[in-house]
């Protein structure tokens, strides 16, 4: 049996300080555009894709940076997004700042947010991003900063799966796919098509020896969720050189073999496409990776138990 959809990633260039919501949204309606002259049914835009990446910049005051986040989705500026992806019969994810409603605590809280939007406009869900990288102080010691982590809380919702786009499709975001517990969670809920945006600079400060590599570490984690889960994976940066820094591009569509099969060979706006059979899934997870019959999660429990490492004591006689 097979269950094609064709998928797009939509991969965005730079987006400048001074460059406004509605231009953004205007790129991004551009790129549906392009996606639905290739029949696809869904469209994947990048991480924190409707502003420059503003975790670049420190800042004392974090309420004065609140208008880099969105208090509503759709919000007025994402409202023509919504509309005509609707009127088109077309999905996306999209990635943005989120700024919460007081909680409980009577506190609004900031995350690093993707929403899913199915063909009829309906939202599917959102995922806000487990795994936050870079510092919370400033470091000026750095040529640019990465201070996603005073942006932004660690979410604690984890990866939830849902059924939609006739299959089941998950969210991650940027450093999640170096993580594999982040394939595997959803790869244990049965997971078929995962969703990850990403803003990756090529300068990696505390190890610039890094920098060559990002490209390989890019391919590398997500060829390898994929694979390990039996899972499409679609990868879609923010790529180009913004406010100075560049930052990788590569977007792309692997299989649940952990092939590329489609790949971006520029570094700003440009979709790419695949048709993407769901059931190719069940190649990898009915075989090598049936769960059921092989996994031991008896003995893997410090995955869930520790967080860092524990190394074994020194030999005695050493
Ligand atoms: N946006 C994001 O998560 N970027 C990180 C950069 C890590 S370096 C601080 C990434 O993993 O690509």
């Amino acid at each position: 049996m097979s269950r094609y959809i064709t998928i797009a990633a939509a991969q965005l260039g730079p987006i400048e300080k001074d460059h406004s919501r509605e231009s953004v949204v205007e790129r991004l309606i551009a790129m549906l555009h392009q996606a639905v002259s290739s029949n696809c049914k869904l469209v994947v835009f990048p991480e924190l894709a409707l502003t420059t990446f503003f975790p670049r910049w420190y800042t004392e005051d974090l309420a004065g940076h609140d208008h880099y986040y969105e208090t509503s989705m759709p919000s007025p500026a994402t409202q023509p997004l919504f509309d005509e992806a609707k009127r088109l019969g077309i999905g996306f994810a999209l990635g943005y700042a989120e700024l919460t409603e007081p909680g409980a605590d009577g506190l609004q809280h900031r995350f690093n947010t993707t929403v899913l939007v199915e063909r009829d406009g309906t939202i599917v869900g959102k995922y806000r991003k487990v795994h936050i990288p870079g510092h919370e102080d400033d470091e000026p010691w750095r040529p640019f900063q990465h201070l996603e982590r005073r942006y932004f809380e660690e979410s604690n919702e984890g990866f939830g799966v849902h059924r939609a786009f006739d299959g089941i499709v998950g969210m991650a975001t940027c450093n999640d796919r170096r993580w594999p517990e982040t394939y595997r969670e959803m790869g244990l809920q049965g997971v078929e098509l995962i969703l990850i945006g990403y803003n990756t600079p090529i300068h990696y400060a505390p190890d610039p020896g890094q920098n060559a590599l990002q490209g390989f570490h890019n391919q590398l984690c997500m060829q390898a969720g994929a694979y390990q889960n039996g899972t499409w994976v679609v990868g879609v940066a923010k790529g180009g050189v913004e406010a100075g820094v560049e930052s990788l591009a590569q977007s792309c569509i692997i299989a649940p073999s952990g092939q590329i099969v489609a790949q971006a060979t520029t570094t700003g706006d440009e979709v790419i496409t695949a048709r993407c059979d769901l059931d190719k899934c069940k190649d990898f997870k009915e075989t090598l990776f049936n769960f059921d019959r092989y996994r031991r999660p008896e003995v893997y429990q410090r995955i869930t138990s520790q967080k860092g490492v524990i190394e074994p004591p020194e030999n005695p006689s050493n």
